[in-house]
């Protein structure tokens, strides 16, 4: 059987690792990517008695580098199957009129740009694969639904949807097959990232309900990307049961 190979942006953390682990468990091999280099290593050493893994250092930020990081995928690493496009974060909680502009570009930069850059790398290589093979993005409920704070957060996120199911448009006839999936509250490291490390404003979310884990999402990703080859998934909104919408806001007099 030919292996299966996935490549997962930020896999040092959150979903990007536990959806490394998901498909380690399943026997696929790995190309696994982040910036922080030291938890890339300990993944691997983790991971690599089960499978083949192959870590590259990436921002998926830099275009160039994030090709120089394809093109020099070893032998029984390049045959993507399934690419997932997770790395991204959340910055700047507080009002948009309050927000720093350099936190607006990182996550442009990061969650739009990254995306791309990733995406273009590997799009040829995905087609090659062809049927069976999928790009499974990291989208948000923040890119359907606004709430303060959401700003450029999710305006990036409904990048990743309508980039997504764009990309459907393009790719029919190859056999690769795109989804985004949408999650809602899910306790990683995204809302101390969120708040600059603020150990208590996350803890102070997540306390007294239950959030989605990491382990959850990556069972959707792994879902996705192993369901019979005609099957594509457009788009996945996954919350936890115990959130839902607040309803809309209204300015009054006082
Ligand atoms: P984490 O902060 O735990 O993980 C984020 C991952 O993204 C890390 O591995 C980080 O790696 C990587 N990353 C961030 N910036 C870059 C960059 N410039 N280049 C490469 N990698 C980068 O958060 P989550 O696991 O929760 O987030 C994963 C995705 O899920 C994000 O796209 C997020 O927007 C989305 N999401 C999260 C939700 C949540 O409530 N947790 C809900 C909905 C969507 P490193 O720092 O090592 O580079
Ligand atoms: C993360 C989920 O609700 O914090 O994308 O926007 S939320």
């Amino acid at each position: 059987m030919t292996a299966q190979i996935a490549f997962i942006t930020g896999a040092t953390s959150g979903f990007g690792r536990a959806t490394a682990r998901r498909f380690a468990e399943a026997g696929w091999a790995l190309v696994l990517t982040g910036r922080r280099s030291e938890r890339l290593e300990a993944l691997k050493a983790e991971l690599e008695a089960r499978v083949p893994v192959h870590i590259a250092t990436l921002d998926v930020r830099d275009a160039a580098a994030v090709q120089q990081v394809v093109a020099a995928l070893p032998e029984g690493f390049r045959r993507i199957t399934c690419l997932v496009n997770n790395a991204g974060l959340a910055l700047a909680p507080q009002k948009a009129q309050e927000v720093d502009l350099a936190d607006w570009h990182c996550m442009i930069d990061t969650n739009c740009t990254g995306l791309v850059n990733v995406t273009h790398a590997l799009i040829n290589t995905l087609i090659e694969t062809g049927r069976g093979a999928s790009i499974v993005n990291i989208g948000s409920v923040a890119g359907y639904y606004p709430y303060p704070g959401s700003h450029v957060y999710g305006a990036t996120k409904a990048f990743v949807r309508q980039f997504s199911l764009s990309l459907r448009c393009d790719l029919l006839g190859t056999g690769v097959r795109v989804t985004d999936i949408e999650p809602g509250l899910a306790e990683t490291e995204f809302t101390l990232v969120r708040t600059k490390w603020n150990q208590e404003a996350s803890d102070a979310l997540y306390r007294g309900t239950e959030p989605l884990s990491a382990e959850d999402i990556a069972e959707q990703v792994y879902y996705v990307a192993t369901l019979p080859a005609h099957v594509n998934i457009n788009r996945l909104e996954v919350m936890p049961t115990r959130q839902a919408w607040a309803g809309f806001a209204i300015d009054r007099d006082q």
